[in-house]
């Protein structure tokens, strides 16, 4: 890298301060991937990292059943051609042990942890006007100064805190999903109480079910979920994928979900009743999510959409015994698809068994906890263990938590106060420098997060190797690229579905959050293609600054 006026390496200062080009908050699949790039480009970094080692969600997701619900072939980086051929995935839909296997894989080919600070947490981020530079500080009361900081601090990093009365009050074991503890939890002979029926409290019910000597699942809004079948990956079939990775990459780079499914563009009308339901049963059969891809007019029409979701309901009905149960499992007052469709193994079998009891919150709300369990209107269910699968403060939760003050002292509470602005979801005007991985207004939670991490810590790198070579100080895009960006995102989420149902998709889950699909859903492809046009001519459209003054390093 030529030399130019901004800080090129670091060395303990007498001040205490270490001096850095590159800064890169979380450890998950950004954190990581973006450590891999920025080392190799020779740039001077450091990375925080809250837990006690590499993995972000997988890290700290270890509650039983925890799985992607993405093929692992998809779920996997596709920047290093070497680990493509030495890793071997065992299951289509690997479990969260395989899944940290393979980050500790990767960590130690890349020699990745030497730079991460683990159980570190960072305080604030300010901006220095004058020098160009970020200063971060730590909880262990470290400074550190660099031009560049990178957050990839992951959409679903943060818990969200239970709106419930009294948990500080329950006498039994009160567990979290999110913060799940690295030692096996035995609920044999236990009564067991799971609150929250997303992606998490799917897994969990249809594995703890199966163990516990009873379980009480606390439902209040219901989820739609359709069969994973998961299977083993066959060395056979293993060895095919790998002779073939780069054309499955392309495949995905190429697609609206930075994945390999198909993606029909057939609309639900155009084809006859009896096609339809051929088709349903088809996607149904191939399990994942195969039905997403049937129809490409589900998430913009809205009686197509009930038409599927109507198919879904049929198939709780023909597996739960009780009709009662069934009922309450089956969703309704929301389009299928507006949340995140779950995948299962044997979840609605689940309720077959007679430990296994639904409590349904919305005709029997959650009053309070007690110091025996939960107290719903009707009465008190007793638990030796609560589970809270009660989900994130999504895609803002993670920055805001922390002071990230940008230029004239401006912070990130008060710019997102009515919820978060950026350039696709990777800038912010007024926070020259700093960069988000997978940050809202990008596609967010709506494509592989993998292909779009790698996607996004190839742009910035692209962008601070072009302010290194061109002895520039800063960059931030302007107001009117913003304001333009944040024009498209909102035009296209005002025809979706997707609004129409309270999620983390839109800030409906977490008291006082701003309202709003603040999500691109153009499509992965369409966002890439984005992100390059921002990136022509010099990043035209951007303020970009010359160097202020040269650093004393
Ligand atoms: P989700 O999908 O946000 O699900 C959280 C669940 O917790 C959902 O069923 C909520 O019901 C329920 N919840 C939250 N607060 C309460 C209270 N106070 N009382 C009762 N029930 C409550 O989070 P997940 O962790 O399952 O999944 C997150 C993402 O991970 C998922 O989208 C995938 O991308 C992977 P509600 O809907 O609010 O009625």
């Amino acid at each position: 890298m030529a030399a130019t006026a901004l800080p090129q390496r670091s060395r303990p200062a007498d001040d205490g301060v270490t001096r850095l080009d590159v800064i890169i908050v979380g450890g998950g699949f950004g954190g990581m991937y973006a450590v891999y790039k920025f080392n190799k480009l020779g740039l001077k970094l450091q990375a925080f990292e809250s837990g006690n080692d590499v993995g972000g969600v997988w890290y700290w997701n270890r509650y039983p059943g925890a799985r992607v619900d993405l093929p692992s072939i998809d779920y996997s980086y596709s920047f290093s051609p070497e680990i493509e051929q030495e890793w071997t995935w065992s299951e289509q839909y690997a479990a969260q042990p395989e899944l940290l296997r393979y980050i500790d894989f990767v960590a130690k080919r890349l020699d990745l942890r030497r730079h991460f600070q683990f159980n570190t947490r960072v305080d604030s981020a300010v901006w220095d006007e004058d020098r160009q530079l970020w200063t971060v500080k730590t909880n262990r009361g470290d400074t550190f100064e660099a031009p560049f900081c990178i957050m990839a601090t992951g959409p679903l990093s943060v818990p969200k805190k239970p709106e419930i009365e009294g948990l500080d009050r329950f006498k039994g074991r009160l567990m979290y999903a999110a913060r799940w503890p690295h030692e096996p939890v035995d609920f044999a002979g236990k009564r067991v109480g799971v609150i929250g029926t997303g992606s998490t409290g799917i897994q969990i019910v249809q594995e703890v079910g199966r163990q516990a000597g009873e379980l009480f699942v606390f439902q209040r809004t219901p989820s739609f979920t359709m069969p994973m079948r998961n299977v083993p990956i066959e060395p056979e079939y293993m060895a095919e994928v790998k002779r073939h990775y780069a054309g499955i990459r392309e495949i995905a780079r190429n697609s609206a979900i930075g994945g390999a499914r198909p993606l029909s563009t057939r609309g639900f009308f155009t084809v006859t009743p009896g096609q339809r339901l051929a088709l349903l049963e088809d996607s149904w059969n191939q399990g994942g999510l195969a039905m997403l891809g049937t129809f490409g007019d589900l998430m913009i029409n809205e009686e197509a959409n009930e038409h599927v979701a109507e198919f879904v309901r049929g198939k709780i009905g023909e597996v739960v015994t009780d009709p009662s149960t069934a009922e309450s499992l089956k969703p309704r007052g929301y389009p299928i698809f507006a949340r995140r469709p779950c995948l299962d193994t044997g979840y609605y079998e689940t309720y077959n068994l007679p430990n296994v009891h639904l409590m349904d919150c919305l005709t029997d709300p959650i009053l309070e906890a007690t110091e025996k369990g939960i107290r719903t209107a009707s009465g008190e269910t007793e638990l030796d263990i609560l589970i809270l699968a009660t989900g994130y403060d999504g895609l803002t939760g993670a920055l805001l938590a922390f002071d990230v003050v940008g230029r004239d002292g401006r912070t990130i509470q008060d710019k997102w106060k009515n919820g978060p602005r950026s350039h696709l979801g990777i800038m912010l005007e007024g926070f020259p420098n700093l960069f988000m991985t997978t940050g809202p207004n990008g596609p967010a939670a709506l494509a592989n997060i993998i292909r779009m991490s790698e996607n996004d810590v190839d742009w910035i790198a692209d962008a601070i190797t072009h302010l290194r070579k061109n002895g520039l100080g800063s960059i931030e895009p302007s107001r009117k690229i913003e304001d333009d960006w944040m024009e498209l995102v909102h035009a296209l989420a005002k025809n979706s579905l997707i609004n129409k149902a309270k999620t983390w998709w839109v800030g409906a889950n977490v008291e006082g959050k701003p309202q709003g699909l603040t999500q691109f859903i153009g499509g992965f492809l369409k966002y890439r293609e984005h992100c390059a046009a921002a990136a022509a001519n010099g990043y035209a459209g951007h303020q970009i600054e010359p160097v202020r003054q040269a650093v004393e390093v």
